[in-house]
């Protein structure tokens, strides 16, 4: 740790490019989309967008999240801590903040280190203190932990409040139309998903029966601010317009980016742009809805003459999952075109399984990364160290995060991360080299409610060589069992004894 932390707080410096010597730096995070849902990764959905970015630059096949849900994940790639040392799991959507304001972030390094910073899109590491008042500055929030700008909604699209925050005030608020929300009970009289399914264009599957916005039920229960509550059809668009509008504003001054997408999580509800265009339903259609938001994206850097001095990063929060509550086919329609989200990999959102963690993480800087392949292991944890190293900042000691700079450049493709942790609902597994293990879990071996995923937890131990065994088919727990104890050990030095 000690020697890492020496390392991480070294600065290399950047070289001049372009007018400016520091380089944009912009994170896109896609919500729960697998690792073959690209089509440079293989997928038969066509991303001409996000292949710009592969083309373009660096296609890792070993690329990480920490944890296989979103708000763990995230809390990760923001400190650079292993989010199971503070035992971060999915929040609600009520939830106060739970990133401390006095500990560094990757957006306050950013923020000190003269780049401006924001953050758009999904959230989900909670706001405010807890018991906020949603009528007021809801604070602490993103302001507090480095991001000077931020249009956010507080967790995900199927949890309330359904609404855009902007700097801490809900977008068109309305005095006379206060917003309450409860994730304990429903508010007198408040229409829900089990009151009133005949109003519902969206059906839950399982869960997600509550507060009706939209004409869709979510999680939780929520009142008011009917002008204030989001069209999930548009939320694409916003996004997209407060992200091209915080380029457009500071494109003569180093920004940082963290730009969180909403799709493919449920509830999928594309823009009439995409409907039916992917042939594999609405979950299809929101990622060619989410790709042709990266062109945007792209396509204003290149109008603004920024994208030979941006780094873009392309990536997702955690694996995919086909029905994660709501009836929109995923299920049947994968089936009849032979469709895997996670492509080889087995288990998805959720999983200990490679599905859970191992996601697409793709990043070009023009100019800078020769385009390629990169097969060695990165994290998403490492964003923070390695960022740091590249414009003079510092990782503060006793974060999990490594400077791999290098490696993200492409001018190392022959070590990445040598170990790491990933998480999912409580449990860990170990992955290290070519191997991971996954030690004894006690659960169900699949998600509880109807997704069908599987979680990797078992009576048994398992170890796998997941590099010539891409699908974890061969437990290699019996066969191997010296290596099964080297890994066990190093995972328990690693963790403290956790598992
Ligand atoms: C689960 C939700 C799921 C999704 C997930 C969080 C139910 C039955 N399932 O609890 O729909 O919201 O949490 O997803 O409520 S994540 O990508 O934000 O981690
Ligand atoms: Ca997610």
């Amino acid at each position: 740790m000690a020697a890492t932390a020496a390392l991480v707080g070294f600065a290399v410096p950047a070289a001049a490019h372009g007018n400016a010597s520091k380089p944009n730096v912009i994170i896109v995070i896609a919500d729960d989309l697998g690792y073959g849902e690209i089509s440079a990764y293989g997928s038969p959905l066509k991303t001409p967008n996000i292949d710009r970015i592969a083309a373009r630059g660096l296609r890792f096949t070993r690329g990480y999240c920490s944890s296989a849900t979103s708000s763990p994940s995230r809390y990760g790639l923001l400190t650079g801590v292993y989010p199971w040392r503070n035992r971060v799991e999915v929040l609600p959507g009520d939830s106060p903040l739970i990133i401390p304001t006095d500990r560094p972030t990757i957006a306050t390094m950013f923020r000190d280190n003269g780049y401006k910073t924001c953050a758009i899109g999904k959230w989900h590491l909670g706001l405010g203190k807890g018991d906020s008042d949603w009528n007021k500055k809801v604070t602490p929030g993103p302001a507090e932990i480095g991001f000077e700008h931020s249009y956010i909604m507080a967790a995900t699209n199927d949890r309330v409040p359904c609404v855009y925050f902007s700097n801490g005030y809900v977008v068109n608020r309305d005095p006379a139309d206060p917003i309450f929300v409860s994730y304990r009970k429903n508010f007198p009289g408040e229409p829900t998903g089990r009151t009133h399914p005949q109003v519902l264009k969206m059906h839950p599957s399982h869960g997600h029966a509550d507060s009706i916005v939209n004409g869709v039920s979510r999680i939780g229960f929520m009142k008011g601010g009917a002008a204030a509550r989001w069209v999930d059809e548009k939320m694409a668009e916003i996004f997209s317009r407060e992200a091209l509008k915080f380029v457009e504003a500071n494109k003569s001054e180093p920004f940082f980016m963290y730009y969180a997408l909403h799709q493919p999580h449920v509830p999928r509800l594309p823009n009439a742009k995409f409907a039916g265009k992917s042939g594999l339903g609405p979950r299809g259609d929101v990622i060619l809805e989410a790709d042709a938001q990266v062109g945007e994206l792209l396509d204003c850097l290149e109008k603004n003459g920024l994208d030979k001095n941006t780094i873009v990063i392309f990536t997702s929060d955690n694996g995919p999952v086909l029905d994660d509550g709501y009836i929109d086919d995923a299920i049947p329609l994968a089936k009849a075109k032979n469709y895997s989200p996670t492509g080889k990999l087995r288990g998805g959102k959720y999983s200990l399984f490679e599905g859970g963690t191992h996601v697409p993480f793709v990043v070009c800087w023009q100019g800078k990364i020769a385009p390629g392949t990169s097969d060695v292991p990165v994290s998403q944890l490492d964003f923070f160290a390695s960022l740091a190293a590249l414009v003079g900042g510092n990782v503060p000691a006793g974060t999990d995060s490594e400077n791999h700079l290098d490696v993200l450049l492409g001018k190392n493709k022959k070590e990445g991360r040598k170990n790491f942790i990933v998480q999912s609902m409580g449990r860990l597994a170990y992955r290290e080299g070519d191997y991971i293990y996954i030690p004894a879990h006690p659960g169900s071996p699949k998600v509880a409610w109807e997704t069908g995923n599987e979680t990797g937890f078992s009576e048994k131990e398992m170890l796998f060589e997941i590099v010539k065994d891409v699908g974890q088919r061969n437990n290699l727990a019996e066969k191997n069992p010296k290596k099964l104890r080297e890994m066990r050990e190093k995972m328990l030095r690693l963790t403290g004894g956790r598992i």
